[in-house]
């Protein structure tokens, strides 16, 4: 069978477990409809796996461990620039079945999310290879350390960026020696079940890469819950992320999570700021808005608050919103989503703020009438403490405040539980400098958003969860190091 976008769309395919290098249908044989958000149309079916599909998924993972981890690194890296080559070859069909499965617009697909998928393996395929190791010299010993696969990881993920945070993930773990357990966001699971087709068109070793399909609770927590997996990495909601902590501590198990956002882009008089106002709308509205890393409370500094404001919504008005095949902004991940983010611009009235943008959902047409698109929107008006200011929306609502000096932006900055990411745009190096160094984040960007090098750690602090991928710091979560010290005397 050829698997085109074609057959992925027509509404009778089947998007089966692989495990052990097959796909097989879950035990329940029960299916989910999988719709496309922009159009409400079902696309397909997903399994819907249980506790016994995730420990037969375990069971042939752990099975083809000890053979993938004596490959060693370089044979690793070789398949993973074959699993590169793989997916850049059919780079049109996965960029049209992420767009259909996530409502996301199709340019920002090819533009990104499947570049960034090829990319994550070659990448990866690199780092080990100029991976360095340590040691400590005694004067009658050596140690040296050395970096060893944990077993079988679970990569649990969401629906933002499917394909790129699944090669994000699966592409350190595989190179440092582990055997990988995929499980996809329930709403999102068309790529990773194209690119299991690929791993068996490839002959990737089976076993080594296996995915399940279905709900978290069901298929994703039983990956968590079992002795058998040794790290988990998920990136999700900090609620979900607390109950993927509780389950592991007790276990001793490795993990790493990315978890939510409620990250502000500051804005001081001094900015650049025709390229100001693009990189904020930008970071408030790309992706609808649905990614961690988004700004979504801008503090403008007085003197320029005005003149910035209009700005800003002139520019919004140029956003184009509707069929994600030809427009800048599409469709949200699905209605219940959007009902979570009319819930926020009706506290947004409720709080005392003023919609000076949007706020409510675009006129389109059929078949676009029926899906799960929002306008972009920004509230001024709100306290920095009231809950749209400081509770994670992940929508295209964004709130606008004002300050005065740095260190009442930094006040207001710091006070949010999360902690993942921020930007600051001035064209003082010195100030930009110094408030980025007092912002409570992992990341910080100055005069830009998303300017990512895949080698820079990657992670938040506080709410916005623990450990760092990104590089080194990818080979060392999905890894353990081991010393070694052997006696010269
Ligand atoms: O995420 P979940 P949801 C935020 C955003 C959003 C909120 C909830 O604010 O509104 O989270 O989104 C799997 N054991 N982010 O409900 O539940 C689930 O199947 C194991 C921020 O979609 O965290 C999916 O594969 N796994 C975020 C993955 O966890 C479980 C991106 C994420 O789903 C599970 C997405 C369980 N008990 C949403 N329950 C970011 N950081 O980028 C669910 N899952």
């Amino acid at each position: 069978m050829s698997y085109t976008s074609e057959l992925y769309l027509k509404g009778d395919l089947k998007l089966d477990n692989f495990i052990g290098g097959a796909f097989q249908p879950p035990a329940s044989n029960a299916y989910l409809p999988n719709e496309d958000p922009s159009t409400s149309i079902v696309l397909n079916h997903l399994a819907l796996s249980s506790e016994q599909d995730a420990e037969s998924a375990i069971s042939s993972a752990c099975d083809a461990f000890e053979q993938w981890k004596a490959l060693g690194y370089l044979k690793r890296a070789e398949w993973l620039v074959k699993v590169a080559d793989a997916i850049e070859k059919e780079r049109d069909h996965f960029a049209i079945l992420e767009s259909a499965d996530t409502g996301k617009p199709l340019w920002l697909c090819q533009k990104v999310d499947i570049p960034r998928a090829v990319a994550n393996f070659r990448f990866f395929a690199g780092a080990v290879r100029h991976q360095e190791s340590k040691s400590h010299l005694m004067d009658d010993a050596v140690n040296y350390t050395q970096r060893m696969p944990l077993g079988v990881a679970a990569l649990i993920t969401p629906w933002n960026l499917p394909l790129y945070l699944l090669s994000w993930k699966m592409a350190p773990a595989l190179v440092m020696g582990n055997c990988v357990i995929a499980k996809p966001s329930e709403m999102t699971s068309m790529t990773a079940h194209r690119l299991a087709v690929l791993l068996q068109e490839i002959e990737f070793p089976k076993g080594v890469a296996n995915f399940i399909f279905g709900l978290g609770k069901d298929a994703g927590q039983p990956l968590v819950a079992s002795p058998r997996v040794r790290m988990v990495s998920f990136t999700g909601g900090t609620f979900t992320g607390k109950k993927v902590a509780e389950l592991c501590a007790p276990l001793f198990k490795k993990v790493s999570l990315e978890l939510g956002g409620k990250n502000a882009s500051i804005v001081f008089d001094d900015c650049y700021i025709d390229e100001t106002v693009e990189g904020v709308v930008q970071s408030a509205f790309l992706n609808q808005g649905q990614i961690c890393l988004c700004g979504s409370r801008i503090f403008v500094q007085n003197g320029i608050y005005e003149s910035f404001k209009l700005k800003l919504v002139e520019r919004v008005s140029k956003i184009t919103v509707g069929n994600p095949k030809e427009c800048w902004m599409g469709s949200l991940i699905s209605k219940a989503h959007r009902e979570k983010v009319m819930g926020y611009a009706k506290l947004a009235l409720e709080e005392g703020g003023t919609f000076i943008t949007g706020g409510d959902i675009p006129d389109l047409e059929a078949p676009f009438s029926n899906g799960a698109f929002f306008s972009p929107s920004i509230v001024e008006g709100l306290s920095s403490t009231s809950r749209c200011a400081t509770e994670e929306i992940f929508g295209p609502l964004v709130t606008l405040h004002r300050f005065t000096t740095e260190d009442e932006v930094l006040g207001y900055h710091n006070q949010v539980e999360y902690g993942l990411a921020g930007s600051v745009w001035s064209s003082d190096v010195k100030r930009a400098h110094r408030v980025a160094q007092n912002m409570e984040t992992g990341m910080v960007w100055v005069n830009c958003w998303l300017h990512r090098d895949l080698r820079v750690p990657f992670g938040g602090i506080k709410a916005s969860g623990i450990g760092r991928e990104g590089g080194e710091d990818s080979l060392r979560a999905y890894s353990e190091s081991k010393n070694i010290c052997i006696f010269m005397n």
